[in-house]
This record gives structure tokens, C-alpha cells and sequence, in this order.
């Protein structure tokens, strides 16, 4: 079972990771994904930091390594996403070889979702998946390996990290709603091509 609660990221150190959040949006502006094909937008604004950027359009869902907007490659990883790598390093959550290649950075408000879906075209699908939430309270769902198996809710407070690796990296899972306040921040770190 690979699914990694860890204790919350204390308040100071949360603050400081919003202001650098902050501060990346400032350089990679929030946009909204398109799905691919139909083309209609998600229901959340996003931006990436880090060497690649998960985008959608209606040419499809792919990494890239500049924003779809402004051409620019996206911003490097701040100082306390380095950290928590470290950390997670040091405590033998992640392996010593892990190399995070993004941080996709969702912002959900009132009415903002996630439908469930699988995060399964990177190239190690072993490769452990970080989730850090921050703001508002997320309703995480997280189900099986079929669409149509049972889920469960978490729910992720501010300063909640969350590390889904090995198979179970490959459950169903989304975002229900967000509850105790209008927004939300979720940071998810990824290995990609290795
Ligand atoms: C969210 N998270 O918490 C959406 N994906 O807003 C995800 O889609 C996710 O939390 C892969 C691994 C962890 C996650
Ligand atoms: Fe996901």
C-alpha cells in the first residue's frame, strides 16, 4: 500500500510556499485546460513550474516545456518545494533517484472539480506522485483501478502532503469540491521522462 499521508506542513512554512506560489503565477499566469477534442475547459485554472508544464487543448493533454500563453518556459521549482523533496528523500518516501520534472499548480474555487481520471502517461508509472494542498479544504475521491469501483473521500487540509506510489499511483481518483473557503491551491510533483 503506497498511499502516504505525512504530517502537515507547519503554518510559517505554508506561508512561505504560497508567497512563492505567488510569485511563479505572477511570471506563469493561471489559464484554464481545455479538453481535448471537445474543447471545453476544466473546471480549475492552472500553471506548472519546473523544466516541463502539463497542458490540454483540443490538440490534446501533453508536457511541454513553455506556457501556452506567454511562450516562456515555466519557472524553476522555488526553494521549499527543493525542500520537501529533500526531506522526503532523507525519510525514504521517494527514492534517493527521484527526479521531479513538474509541479502542476491547480487553482479550485467555489465551483471548481476535478472529474476522476488517471494520471498514467508518464514514462515510470511506479514514480511517486506528491501532493501538497494548501487554502481550503480539498474532498479528494480516490477509487480502484476501474472507473466503476468504489471510492473513498480524504480530505485534504492546508498544508496536507499526500504521496501516491507503486500501483497504487494508478487508482481513479479527483477532486469532489473544496469546502472551508473559496480556494484552493494543489501542487502535484512528477517524474516524467525517467
Ligand atoms: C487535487 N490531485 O488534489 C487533484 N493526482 O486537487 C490530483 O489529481 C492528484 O492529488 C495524482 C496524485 C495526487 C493527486
Ligand atoms: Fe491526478
Amino acid at each position: 500500500m503506497a498511499i502516504i499521508m505525512m504530517e502537515k506542513l507547519p503554518p510559517t512554512e505554508r506561508k512561505i510556499l504560497i508567497g512563492e506560489i505567488g510569485k511563479i503565477i505572477e511570471e506563469a499566469p493561471l489559464f484554464t485546460p481545455q479538453m481535448p477534442r471537445s474543447g471545453a475547459n476544466f473546471h480549475y485554472q492552472m500553471s506548472n513550474c519546473g523544466p516541463l508544464g502539463w497542458i490540454s487543448d483540443r490538440a490534446g493533454y501533453r508536457y511541454a516545456p513553455n506556457h501556452p500563453i506567454t511562450g516562456k518556459p515555466w519557472p524553476p521549482f522555488p526553494p521549499s518545494l527543493d525542500k520537501i523533496i529533500k526531506i522526503l528523500k532523507q525519510k525514504e518516501i521517494i527514492p534517493n533517484n527521484y527526479r521531479p520534472e513538474t509541479c502542476l499548480i491547480n487553482k479550485y474555487t467555489e465551483n471548481s472539480k476535478l472529474g476522476l481520471h488517471r494520471d498514467n502517461t508518464e514514462k515510470n508509472l511506479q514514480a511517486p506522485i506528491i501532493s501538497i494542498s494548501l487554502g481550503a479544504t480539498g474532498i479528494f475521491q480516490i477509487g480502484g483501478f476501474k472507473r466503476s469501483d468504489p471510492i473513498k473521500e480524504i480530505a485534504l487540509e492546508s498544508g496536507a502532503i499526500l504521496i501516491l506510489s507503486g500501483e497504487d499511483r494508478l487508482r481513479f481518483h479527483g477532486l469532489k469540491k473544496i469546502i472551508n473557503g473559496t480556494k484552493r491551491i494543489n501542487l502535484t510533483i512528477r517524474q516524467i521522462n525517467f
